[in-house]
């Protein structure tokens, strides 16, 4: 079914849409542009729904149920769901088994878009890599949205695209899970290490939902891959797209992205050099950084934009907000926000990329992880950790386990960066890095890390 087929089979189609976030809103939109009979389910209680929410599906005709289940579930064709809902929920599991067709969101963004699909997943690095990309496409001239996990539905864009443009979108495992057709032209696996293991259970699980980005990809489509990460690599085995590894540590021996000395080169599929930039070039910081650099590189390249322009676009990056951005110093103390870092690795590579002398603040919503291997990387670069958060006594446990005691607990983040300061002397570096999501005290990492700067602002604005 093409994608105005799939428009036009919408009218009267029974949509349950569950999640009403900033997905389930979006999605709601665009079924009711194409005339689908919509209703629309969310766990919240009807008083935490935003009231603006509630009179514009009235008006819309939509019927809601807020904080309780449609009587019946066989009534609806289909579900469309937000990433945050998990699929095995029963009544979802209910509708399926009456014939109901399950998608999420990006599935839905897939079927009614003539544009074409550049996707970017993996453990970290993805908003990094994913706003480079779109940079690149831009300064390519290309027509082009960023879209996905990032924060904008993907659905709106899909909607409004042409044929000649691309969606440069970054997805969540939460999102591929709910995919069947989703194709990209282009697809990266940027890494693989835990996380989200309280929504996929196993790892296994997590890697089969970060897998599917390339399942349905053919073999004239390409798969970016982390030539350096086995975890990643694991997940090729099925893709029938064409492979391009990138490494930070080997040169690959067919078409690829890599380092020669301090050089980014990629390699074409007839086995021609095309040198990208210098890592010295770089304003990103941090080994990570490199491989992000990699990574969008050789996705802008075999997507058919020229080495000049890719270069130029990636010495001018900048980097993106609440990813190891500085935000301030004061008497020869920096302050890095690192929000982003929602998960264990995430912390680990700002810990790497910040060396030395780090006043951490950490702590959060765990996700069920498990925090040896960040307390294993504090001792010799951490000088004092500063926790904040539910799952703090987790962090703690871990830290002393692997013999690192200068350790202080804090109950807001006013209190946190003020302890970070009292302790930083000239030369040291404050990061908050959670570890850890940011739902247990607010609504997301972004407003996590605005606070942040806010109270790092307020400090910096005192003395
Ligand atoms: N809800 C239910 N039932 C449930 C779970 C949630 O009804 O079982 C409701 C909540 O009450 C709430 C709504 O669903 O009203 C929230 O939906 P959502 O959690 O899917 O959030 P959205 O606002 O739609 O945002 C989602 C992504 N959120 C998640 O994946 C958790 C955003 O990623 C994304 O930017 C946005 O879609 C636009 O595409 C955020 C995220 O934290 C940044 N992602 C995770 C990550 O990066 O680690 C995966």
């Amino acid at each position: 079914m093409d994608y105005t087929e799939f428009r036009n089979s919408l009218r009267n189609r029974k949509v349950l849409v569950v999640g009403m976030g900033r997905s389930g809103k979006a999605a709601i939109d665009v079924l009711l542009r194409f005339g689908a009979d919509v209703t629309a389910q969310d766990a919240s209680d009807p008083s935490k729904i935003d009231t603006a929410l509630t009179e514009h599906l009235g008006k819309e005709g939509v019927q809601t149920y807020f904080g309780r289940l449609p009587e019946d579930m066989s009534a609806f064709d289909m579900l469309v769901l937000s990433p945050g809902v998990p699929v095995d929920l029963p009544f979802i599991r209910e509708a399926a088994d009456s014939g109901a067709e399950i998608i999420g969101e990006l599935e839905l963004a897939y079927r009614i878009t003539p544009a074409r699909f550049a996707a970017i997943t993996g453990t970290n690095g993805k908003t990094t890599t994913t706003t480079l990309v779109g940079d690149i496409f831009r300064a390519a001239g290309r027509k082009t949205a960023v879209v996905g996990n990032i924060g904008n539905p993907v659905v709106t864009e899909a909607v409004n695209a042409g044929e000649d443009e691309w969606l440069v979108t970054e997805v969540s495992s939460f999102q591929l899970e709910t995919t069947k057709e989703f194709r990209p032209f282009i697809s990266a696996i940027l890494n693989l290490t835990p996380d989200h293991l309280n929504r996929h259970k196993t790892m296994e699980a997590y890697g089969n939902a970060k897998a599917r980005v390339t399942a349905m990809q053919s073999e004239d489509e390409f798969l970016v891959i982390n030539g350096d990460d086995p975890a990643a690599m694991a997940l090729t085995a099925k893709s029938k797209a064409v492979l391009i590894p990138f490494s930070r540590k080997s040169v690959p021996e067919g078409p690829g992205a890599y380092l020669d000395g301090t050089g980014i080169y990629v390699r074409d599929l007839s086995g021609c050099e095309h040198y990208i930039c210098d890592t010295g070039d770089l304003r990103i910081i941090g080994d990570h950084n490199i491989e992000n650099a990699l990574a969008a590189a050789a996705m802008c390249f075999f997507a058919g934009i020229d080495a000049e322009t890719i270069g130029t676009a990636v010495k001018e990056f900048p980097g993106v907000d609440h990813r190891i951005e500085f935000c301030g110093n004061m008497n020869g103390v920096d302050f890095y926000n690192d929000s982003k870092g929602t998960n264990v690795d995430a912390s680990v590579i700002a810990i790497k990329a910040l060396r030395n002398n780090i006043i951490l603040i950490a702590g959060g919503d765990g996700k069920s992880q498990d925090f040896t291997e960040l307390a294993e990387h504090l001792p010799g670069a951490v000088t004092a950790l500063i926790l904040l958060g539910r799952d703090a006594p987790i962090i703690e446990e871990a830290a002393r386990k692997a013999g690192f005691t200068e350790i202080y607990n804090c109950s807001t983040m006013e209190e946190c960066v003020r302890t970070a300061a009292d302790k930083a002397r000239p030369g040291d570096k404050v990061l908050l890095s959670p570890g850890c999501a940011s739902w247990d005290m607010y609504t997301s990492y972004e407003v996590r890390g605005r606070h942040f700067k806010q109270c790092v602002k307020d400090i910096i604005d005192m003395a």
